[in-house]
């Protein structure tokens, strides 16, 4: 089966009955309840992995705030240093763990490989950044005073990641957190736990290779319980949050409520932009990967396509006859090009949108089957679907997370296709094909794209970990991975130093007896 048990060993994830690691220590109290995983590829159980209770909650809790006493005193380059060694496994790994991403998420091995790529990615760019923790320095209004500020570590940050890019967006997290000296506690999604406990096998070879306590980097598997726990822990000051709006409201409000900091990174509508002055050939190219990519399931996958009159029919004929000749299937095997979905719900939510848009006025124009027979047992593989609908549609206005490209078609200048572009309620990803200066300005201006990522003739998905990630509107407004997205990992001090024999006030103000 793809020499899927020799990766598991490599791994050291062979055998798991546990709900947790510390770092060093595995645990877990007695529970019930045992995920079986079996992947979406082919039905086959994987492993089994314990589901924490909040007894296990506590335990990893209290590990990881007598970790970050330790921690924080560690200097940020030699912190920088722990993450370089981390990156170095992750390169020696890289091939087992790209694998068993792509047989437990069920994206292609190219992207499996990709993903562990943006891992090692993450951790040169925190190496760098942990000597570039800088704050600003400001000159002072009285005299012989000097401020500057400071950031410090914030303590223990809570990590909850999607199945959909099961250890990378962890890794953005993890990494830009530990150069901070902040110790992180991840919950990994129920749907892919075993890869995180694939990834801890390596951190914790680090950790015990430096001789560093437990609780620096704790994973913990458990459901939305869990997860709520971690929320409203006010000894948890950050929560970073992936995955859906749904979810991400509900972690909002309560790390809100007791004026924690939420780290929002959800849903997208992503379109791409066609104008009659696209280079066609580059614009069907970025489409496909962005629509049909990862079966559809990357928050920032291209959701519409809102094409100009003009080049409308031409755009329309190019994905009729690319669609039906996508390679679908087992993701480990060399030349497929589209894996399955996560799961059959996932199939149902991709069949009942399919439904929702036709009933609407929607036209399928190819695409939307299940398919069946052999090496589609499982029923988690679809036929990516191409729709014409109009973005008003209720089900155009939510995000399915499965392959369907809704197909929009716009009249007239390009400030029409960017009022259709802008008129969801999420704001992640965006982009526009077009060799016009005017029209890719008018797109890149405040009056263009509302979204965290616009981009000119590149497609909406496959971000660079350099650049911050994230969007407006229902996407959250978080940002992560790259630029300064580490400051939110910080608290930030003003220090204001009086060198002078005087004490003179601020703003002039005399207050003398
Ligand atoms: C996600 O889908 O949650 O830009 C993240 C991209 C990837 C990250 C996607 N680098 O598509």
């Amino acid at each position: 089966h793809h020499g899927i048990g020799q990766v598991l060993q490599e791994l050291g994830v062979d055998a798991i009955n546990a709900a947790y690691s510390t770092g060093l220590q595995w645990g877990g109290t007695s529970n019930e309840r045992i995920l079986s995983i079996s992947s979406p590829t082919d039905g086959k159980l994987i492993g089994k992995v314990r589901v924490a209770t909040a007894a296990d909650y506590e335990q990893v809790v209290t590990t990881a705030q007598e970790a970050f006493k330790t921690w924080r005193l560690v200097p940020a380059p030699k912190r920088g240093e722990i993450v370089r060694q981390i990156g170095n496994k992750l390169r020696e790994y890289k091939e087992p763990l790209g694998k068993l991403v792509s047989y437990e998420m069920g994206k292609i091995l190219q992207e499996g490989l990709g993903e562990v790529q943006e891992m090692i990615d993450i951790c040169d760019f925190a190496v760098g950044l942990s000597r570039q923790l800088h704050g600003y320095t400001m000159h002072s209004e009285r005299p012989a005073h000097r401020m500057y500020e400071q950031y410090h570590p914030l303590g223990v940050v809570g990590i909850i990641s999607a199945f959909n890019f099961p250890v990378a967006v962890w890794s953005w997290n993890a990494m830009l957190a530990a150069v901070c000296g902040d110790v992180s506690i991840w919950k990994p999604s129920e749907k892919t736990p075993l890869v995180a406990v694939a990834v801890q096998h390596i951190i914790k070879d680090v950790l015990r290779e430096n001789e560093l306590p437990e609780g620096i980097f704790s994973v913990i598997v458990g459901d939305a319980e869990i997860g709520s726990l971690l929320s409203a822990d006010e000894r948890v000051p950050l929560v970073s949050a992936t995955g859906s709006t749904r979810m991400g409201k509900k972690v909002g409000a309560v790390v809100g409520a007791r004026l924690g900091k939420a780290l929002l990174e959800l849903g997208g509508n992503n379109a791409i932009i066609i104008t009659p002055h696209a280079d066609l050939d580059m614009a069907i190219r970025a489409v496909l990967f962005g629509a049909v990519g990862t079966a559809g399931q990357r928050c920032t996958t291209t959701r519409r396509l809102i094409v100009h009159a003009d080049v409308y029919d031409d755009v329309k004929q190019r994905l009729l006859s690319a669609y039906p000749k996508l390679p679908i299937g087992h993701p480990l095997q060399e030349g497929n090009l589209v894996g399955p979905l996560i799961d059959t719900d996932a199939v149902q939510s991709f069949t009942k949108a399919l439904a929702a848009v036709q009933a609407e006025g929607g036209t399928l124009l190819t695409g939307g089957e299940v398919l069946s027979g052999p090496g589609y047992e499982t029923g988690t593989y679809v036929q990516p679907a191409l729709v014409e609908a109009k973005n008003e549609y209720h089900t155009v206005q939510e995000e399915t997370f499965a392959p369907i490209l809704y197909l929009i078609k716009y009249e007239g200048t390009v400030e029409n296709a960017i009022e259709l572009q802008n008129g969801v309620r999420q704001g992640l990803s965006s982009s526009i094909f077009s060799l016009n200066m005017r029209e890719t300005e008018a797109f890149l201006a405040h009056t263009g794209s509302d979204c965290g990522i616009a981009n000119v003739n590149i497609g909406t998905s496959g971000a660079e970990i350099g650049g911050a990630f994230g969007g407006e509107k229902e996407t959250g407004g978080g940002r992560e991975s790259g630029s300064d997205a580490w400051r939110v990992y910080m608290r930030r001090q003003t220090n204001t130093i009086n060198y002078s024999t005087q004490l003179p006030l601020a703003q002039g103000i005399k207050f003398d007896i």
